[in-house]
């Protein structure tokens, strides 16, 4: 055996990055009553009746309003649950989501 010193080939480099967030954004349309709105956003996204109506309001005027962020298991259950909430009555209340910039 030589006493030959090797230097490694490759660096390892410990990189740890916080998870992206993902927005739950709610969609407006023509059909679904406003304070049916307002009761899903409540139930599903712990507001104040004040808080969700002005994300409903919002929705209403501009067509999109971002809801909050949560990781991306958690903004995918609650978007489909609240949507489900609509299609459970028959209304197209729609909530997606997206990955934060
Ligand atoms: N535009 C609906 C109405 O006039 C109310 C509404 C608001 C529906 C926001 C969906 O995301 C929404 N009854």
């Amino acid at each position: 055996m030589s006493d030959s010193v090797t230097t490694p080939k490759t660096k390892v480099k410990t990189k740890v990055e916080r998870p992206r967030l993902h927005k739950v954004i709610l969609v407006n349309d023509d059909y679904t009553p406003r304070e049916f709105v307002v009761t899903v956003l409540k139930a599903e996204f712990r507001m104040t009746e004040d808080q969700a109506y002005k994300v409903m309001l919002t929705a209403h005027q501009r067509g999109v309003c971002v809801v909050a962020v949560f990781t991306k298991d958690v903004a995918e259950t609650k978007a489909t649950r609240a949507t489900d909430a609509g299609r459970a009555k028959g209304y197209p209340l729609l909530f997606t989501t997206e990955p934060e910039e």
